[in-house]
């Protein structure tokens, strides 16, 4: 049974070398089952872009086709830029004074929504038989309501990758009817955790009239299920990353860098929704706290480019010079710098060697979805304490998805700045044998959530749903 995925991104990425797999979570999962079923992958094309409309991958061997639909500056402002990045981003992380809602941008939305659904609909047409969609995450809510117009027999999954905030919150988007009646167009809805399928349920009962029936929502006629399907990493691929020499001597090298201290270490795309302010707040908040410390740890802050040119995002770039700056310029000593803040992005094998080197992964967003970076550092330490490295520890926010999975973690609330500099000593003196055993948990939970599980179950679940 062939699939057409549908995204907002493309799966591979140009190199100097051609194509090659992209590097994230959604390509590595979602690439071997389009090898092995075959289809296509729709998805925007930028428009400063120069990339095919229409590329066979791979190019010796073509398994599946990619697809691109070309936006148009005024469209990817309004669309992506605008809809997705300044509205319902920040909405369904709770971070209400950043949502700006604008009727341009809403209908580019649905015109850029739209384009997407008619190619995705053109290669349904030329697959033949029933074809499975399989609908990707906020910037395309109203695509499987346009594909069931357009082809009611087919079968629509729609996968929803950011919290689903409450009702009562989001109903304050002039459009909630009209984007909830866009996602009821699916046969099955996937979230992170049981909390944000609820509360899209409850959303649909509340604005829509929709009666609920256990996970199903009724509504129009049809009953769509909304289930949990938390997602996670390739955890072979990253404990491989982990195990690889370069990654020992890249993590000897950091810590030889760093001096004799113990590494807290953050990895975020700069977003305002990973907490980084109140984390550098919480950490200056150690540091008077704690004086016998100075000299003896360092936070190691990775904060990786994001959504530059939008206004929030660049307002934080500034916070957070400041805030490093603040920082080292009140307790740096000698050779000692107390953060060492790096705004640019790395590999992953680089990354591998960061989560090797970590004494702590301070993970501490106000929201996430799931939260991968916490599965990412849980498996590499887990790998590298195996292999006779020293274990690492996770102190890891309540509010995100991952804290519902990861047992083993130490669990913060990111708000409180006080309460996160207490847990950072405590996950800094943590002995050595505690450590390991909840290490030893963690990585139970993150090889149980293996990303190529998470999508062999939701297409199974789609399957079942539509036989
Ligand atoms: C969304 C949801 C949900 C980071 N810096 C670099 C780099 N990364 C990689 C990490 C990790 C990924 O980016 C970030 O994933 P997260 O899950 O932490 O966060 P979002 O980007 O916000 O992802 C989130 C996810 O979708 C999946 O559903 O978990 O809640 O917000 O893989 O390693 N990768 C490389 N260089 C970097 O500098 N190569």
């Amino acid at each position: 049974m062939s699939l057409i995925l549908v995204a907002n991104r493309a799966p591979v990425r140009q190199t100097a070398s051609g194509w090659a797999p992209g590097l994230g979570g959604l390509a590595s999962a979602l690439l071997p089952v389009l090898e092995a079923r075959g289809g296509a992958w729709v998805a925007m094309q930028e428009p400063d872009e120069d990339t095919p409309l229409a590329q066979p991958y791979p190019a010796d061997e073509p398994a599946f086709a990619i697809r691109r639909v070309p936006l148009e500056v005024p469209e990817f402002e309004a669309f992506y830029q605008g809809m997705a990045n300044r509205v319902l981003w920040p909405l369904a992380h709770y971070l209400v004074e950043h949502v700006e809602p604008d009727r341009t941008f809403r209908d580019a939305y649905r015109s850029v929504n739209r384009r997407f659904a008619h190619a995705a609909l053109d290669l349904a047409r030329q697959s033949g038989g029933r074809p499975t969609v399989w609908v990707q995450d906020y910037h395309m809510m109203l695509v499987p309501e346009m594909i069931r117009a357009g082809m009611p027999e087919a079968r629509i999954g729609f996968f929803w990758h950011v919290p689903w905030p409450a009702s009562e919150v989001f109903r304050i988007l002039p459009s909630a009817r009209d984007l909830l009646a866009g996602l009821l167009g699916a046969d099955v809805l996937g979230f992170h955790t049981e909390g944000y399928a609820e509360n899209f349920r409850e959303s649909a009962r509340d604005l829509l009239g929709a009666e609920i029936d256990g996970e199903t929502v009724v509504w129009d006629g049809r009953r769509v299920r909304a289930e949990a399907h938390p997602i996670g990493i390739d955890v072979d691929h990253f404990q491989a990353l982990a195990r690889a020499p370069e990654a020992e001597a890249d993590a000897a090298s950091l810590r030889r860098d760093l001096g004799d201290v113990q590494i807290v270490l953050g990895v975020d795309r700069l977003d305002y929704t990973k907490g980084l302010l109140l984390r550098m707040e919480a950490y200056e908040r150690f540091l008077e706290r704690f004086p016998e410390r100075h000299g003896t740890v360092s936070l190691l802050q990775i904060a990786t480019p994001s959504r530059t040119g939008v206004p929030a995002y660049d307002r934080l770039r500034r916070d957070m010079d400041e805030a490093s700056g603040r920082i080292n310029g009140r307790f740096a000593k000698g050779a000692w710098a107390p953060v060492r803040y790096r705004y640019q992005s790395f590999d992953q094998p680089e990354l591998a060697a960061f989560y090797r080197a970590a004494d702590v992964a301070f993970v501490t967003p106000l929201r996430d979805g799931m939260n991968l970076v916490a599965h990412e550092f849980a498996a590499v330490s887990a790998a590298s304490a195996r292999a006779g490295g020293r274990p690492g520890a996770l102190v890891l926010s309540e509010l995100t998805g991952a804290a519902d999975y990861l047992d083993g973690a130490l669990m913060v609330n990111p708000y409180d700045a006080d309460g996160l500099a207490g847990s950072l000593a405590t996950a800094l003196d943590m002995p050595e044998a505690e450590r390991r055993e909840r290490l030893d948990r963690l990585a139970t939970a993150v090889r149980g959530l293996d990303v190529h599980g998470w999508a062999e179950r939701f297409l199974a679940s789609l399957d079942d749903d539509a036989a």
